[in-house]
């Protein structure tokens, strides 16, 4: 399609799905509201030392009382999905035992609101809301919180498997695993690699053992993922020790999921690199099935590349012992407000990893999107061209992937709202409406209006050059 001489728009395919992300403890506040009870986050976010500015997500951006405002900004962006997490804590306070039904009423709330604006809801189970009681009781590492996790599933899609369609399992364990028992960046906060091993291994196991339970509870065309922040590595040099360095990041960030989750095994060269910390024992007989239980799609969320080199790096490290060979080095290039670097080649170079490696599989980009220091100007308006450059990059690395072959049904975008960033609190804006705290006031950001652009014609402008 030509608009002028020298722009043309990458088209994407019909169909495809164009929508924003978002996770319960970052926007939802109401913390304390009917009949929730306090998660890891509720706990670590009050311990002092742990989030920037001693913040939690008590009041956030206050979307649990401003839903429909919320639903009314994705309907004018033109959204044709919403992916959005239900917080655990609300819905089964202690992580057993009955719903709570005001809890779950708001999650139909919310599945009405979009549907009736012409939105697919898109749930995730779990973006890290452990409920403390389950925490205390021993928390990932423990086996039970795998079966107390697929409860949690038979309840939710007993209670919303009529309006929502498509459900992600897990968001990210990389990150609930390694940082919240590895190095204790992320609630729990624990920092043992023994802990950290085990929590990835439940998790799998979890995920698994909610996909047998939402098949059978669920509507037949019902969609179901898993979300992984898959790593994009790259070697320092091509030497045969930094190769190495890729191979036991690799292990340890993307196929310790991989590997159980898609092909129902543990990557070996793990269980060789983890001898000293462990056996493996936690894993018994029918584990691995569980895990491999098949799915429609997986999503992945990418920021950034990681550049990796043989060395040696510091601990409590999210690695479980990998640190003592590997060091990290700063990837080059422009960076965001988080401090990561813009490289849209690492996403692009991990779509035709999927398509290489688990040919047949859908794949969704469920987050990508960047932290700038918005504000707004006297004027009253956000001018974040960064962000908008940052996602024309990574779309149009998106659409190359898919026309080399790549199977990529949706994009969405972290995030719809300015938010809790986890360790970070309210200090990094990533969402393209802006939120003032203070007041509560959302103000679309100028890359709120490019978003509905792009989705309006169903794909990036580029100029010639660059097509
Ligand atoms: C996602 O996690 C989350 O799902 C979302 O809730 C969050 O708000 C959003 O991204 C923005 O942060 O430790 O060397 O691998 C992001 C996962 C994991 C990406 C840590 C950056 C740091 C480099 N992040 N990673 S490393």
């Amino acid at each position: 399609e030509t608009l002028t001489d020298d722009t043309t728009v990458l088209r994407f395919p019909n169909g495809f799905r164009w929508g924003t992300a978002t996770a319960a403890y970052q926007i939802e506040g109401a913390a304390a509201e009917d009949g929730r009870s306090p998660s890891i986050w509720d706990t670590f976010s009050r311990a002092p030392g742990k989030v920037r500015n001693g913040d939690t997500g008590d009041i956030a951006a206050d979307h649990y009382h401003r839903m429909h405002e919320d639903v009314a900004l994705m309907r004018r962006l033109g959204l044709t999905d919403y992916r959005f997490s239900i917080a655990w804590p609300r819905v089964q306070p202690t992580g057993r035992g009955p719903a709570v039904q005001k809890g779950l009423d708001f999650y139909r709330r919310l599945a009405d609101a979009l549907l009736d604006a012409g939105i697919r809801p898109v749930a995730t189970l779990y973006h890290w809301d452990l409920p403390q009681e389950l925490e205390n009781a021993g928390g990932w590492p423990e086996r039970e919180t795998a079966q107390r996790f697929a409860d949690y599933a038979a309840l939710v899609a007993d209670a919303l498997g009529d309006r929502i369609g498509t459900w992600t399992t897990l968001n990210e364990p990389w990150c609930a695993a390694f940082l919240g028992y590895g190095n204790g960046v992320h609630a729990p906060g624990r920092t043992s690699p023994l802990d950290s091993l085990r929590a990835a291994h439940h998790l799998n196991l979890a995920h698994g053992a909610a996909v047998r339970v939402l098949r059978d509870a669920l509507p037949p065309a019902s969609h179901l993922s898993l979300t992984l922040n898959l790593h994009a590595l790259r070697p320092l040099t091509r030497s045969a020790e930094d190769l190495d360095a890729v191979r036991r990041i690799d292990a340890v960030a993307n196929r310790v999921f991989l590997d159980p989750v898609f092909h129902g095994r543990l990557p070996q060269d793990l269980v060789q690199d983890t001898a000293g910390i462990t056996d493996w024992s936690f894993v018994r007989d029918g584990d691995l099935a569980i895990s491999s239980t098949p799915i429609d799609s997986l999503g992945i969320n990418y920021y950034s590349p990681t550049v990796v080199a043989a060395g040696r790096s510091e601990s409590p490290s999210p690695w479980a012992g990998a640190e003592r060979h590997v060091r990290f080095l700063p990837a080059p290039g422009p960076r965001t407000a988080m401090d990561w670097p813009v490289d849209a080649d690492g996403l692009y170079e991990l779509l035709i990893r999927l398509r290489d490696d688990l040919p047949g599989l859908p794949v969704m980009i469920t987050e990508n999107g960047a932290a700038y220091d918005d504000y707004a100007d006297p004027s009253g308006q956000v001018h974040d061209p960064e962000r908008i450059a940052y996602l024309h990059r990574h779309l149009t690395a998106v659409h190359r992937a898919i026309e080399e072959g790549a199977d990529v049904r949706g994009y969405f975008l972290w995030s719809l709202l300015d938010n809790f960033e986890w360790a970070y609190g309210y200090s990094k804006r990533f969402g393209i409406v802006y939120v003032d705290f203070a007041t509560q006031r959302r103000i679309p950001k100028k890359s709120a209006d490019w978003y509905a652009d792009v989705i309006a014609r169903k794909g990036v402008e580029v100029t010639r050059q660059n097509a």
